[in-house]
């Protein structure tokens, strides 16, 4: 007879099996541009029961948690030998994250992690938490794994036990088993985070992304994302940062923003997505954006749609830190499709599909931003007469079912 301990573990596996094979789908609507799942991929029910518990009924006879996780979110990801990779920041409920991989057949459902967390190797300055892993196949042949490192700064009083500095650390592999660390990312900015790597060298040297910020929640007089080059990627420095894309009044990123993944390379330019934080009563509030760079110069923006691209809907707006959304990980598949991976309210990831000719249409044709009240409505006005003449042209109207008020 299987007693109280066999039948709780019996339940928690069957539950947990239950939840990685759960397929997930397609929800009905759709903005055009990209489209929702129903269900998050990875939440923190998705680790491994064998990481949260001491399955040994002598020394954990009431089966409790031993090692909660408190949430699964700011994920990296790659497309390799046919599978896709989502390397997550997993915290737990002590407040450290770390990286972990999880591996599914086709980027949308079954996520399973890998048995083990990343053991990612440190330097002389020893990390206190580490998150938000962008992953880069760089042309150089490695992958690199680009994270900000926080630790506590040291110049604060002791009774400031919250000031804490962050700055960019860079691993590398070949497999995400074994992870080579590097030395951090020096910039003359006090604090760095969403620091990117380009994938391709420019004028034969690393290039990456940056977001000064003057300390540890405020970008300050820092901010907006940032271009500059490296001679070496084993002692990164970058001296110049460019800014390429600045905070601006009374947009989705007047407080700061960060790119999101390393861009993506298409006909038209490179694709990049960033997120953009504005304050409001309710604090502050995380969006996704895209804009695109000139092929050739990628420090030059060439499109930028008008707001967000994705901005957290329903359930996504509630969590640890709510009304966020973030994303560091997007694969483009070989057929054209987009997976991009976002983590709502720092609790949970989910993914979203487009394709990149829907992507290049979204960032080329959608209004860029007019940056006034007067400006909306010009652009708005502009599609209602296109609209209008293109339903009364062919009595369209009528056979759409759209009415007009015609006021
Ligand atoms: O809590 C929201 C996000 O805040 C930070 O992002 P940023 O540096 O742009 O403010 C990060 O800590 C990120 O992990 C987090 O999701």
């Amino acid at each position: 007879m299987p007693g109280k301990f066999e039948k709780r573990l019996e339940m928690l596996a069957e539950a947990y099996e239950k939840l990685i094979g759960r397929i997930n789908e397609p929800v009905k609507q759709s903005n055009g541009v990209y489209q929702r799942y129903k269900y998050p991929i990875l939440t923190s029910a998705h680790t491994p029961i064998f990481w949260r518990y001491d399955l040994n009924v002598e020394t954990n006879p009431f089966l409790m948690e031993r090692f909660g996780i408190n949430s699964v979110l700011n994920a990296g990801a790659i497309k390799l030998n046919n599978k896709y990779f989502v390397v997550a920041r997993v915290e737990g409920v002590d407040r450290k994250s770390f990286f972990a991989v999880s591996e599914s057949a086709n980027g949308i459902d079954n996520f399973r992690f890998w048995d083990y967390p990343v053991f990612m190797p440190e330097t002389e300055n020893p990390d206190t938490n580490i998150y938000d892993m962008r992953l880069v196949e760089h042309e150089d042949g490695w992958i690199y794994g680009l994270f900000c490192t926080e630790r506590r700064d040291h110049s604060a009083a002791f009774y400031n036990q919250s000031a804490a500095v962050a700055q960019c650390g860079i691993a590398r592999t070949k497999d995400l088993k074994t992870w080579e660390r590097l030395a951090d990312l020096k910039t003359k900015s006090p604090q760095q985070r969403n620091v990117v790597l380009h994938p391709h060298f420019i004028n034969g040297k690393y290039a990456f992304y940056t977001r000064p910020q003057d300390n540890f929640i405020e970008a300050g007089t820092g901010g907006g994302i940032g271009l500059g080059l490296s001679d070496s990627i084993e002692n990164a420095v970058v001296n110049d940062e460019v800014i390429i894309d600045y905070k601006i009044y009374h947009t989705i990123n007047e407080l700061k923003n960060g790119l999101g993944p390393a861009p993506i390379k298409t006909k038209m330019g490179w694709l990049h997505s960033a997120h953009g934080v504005r304050n409001t009563a309710a604090g502050l509030r995380y969006v996704l954006y895209l804009f695109m760079t000139d092929l050739q110069n990628p420090a030059k923006v060439i499109y930028k749609p008008a707001g967000y691209f994705i901005a957290p809907e329903g359930d996504e707006r509630i969590g640890d830190v709510s009304n966020v959304v973030f994303s560091n990980g997007w694969i483009a598949d070989d057929d054209g499709r987009v997976l991009i991976y976002y983590a709502s309210s720092d609790t949970r990831i989910h993914v979203a599909t487009t394709t990149i000719d829907q992507l290049l249409d979204y960032v080329i044709n959608t209004p860029s931003d007019g940056l006034s009240s007067a400006a909306s409505v010009h652009t708005l006005t502009r599609i209602i007469d296109n609209n209008k003449e293109v339903l009364n042209r062919k009595g369209a109207k009528s056979k759409i079912g759209i009415a007009f008020a015609d006021k």
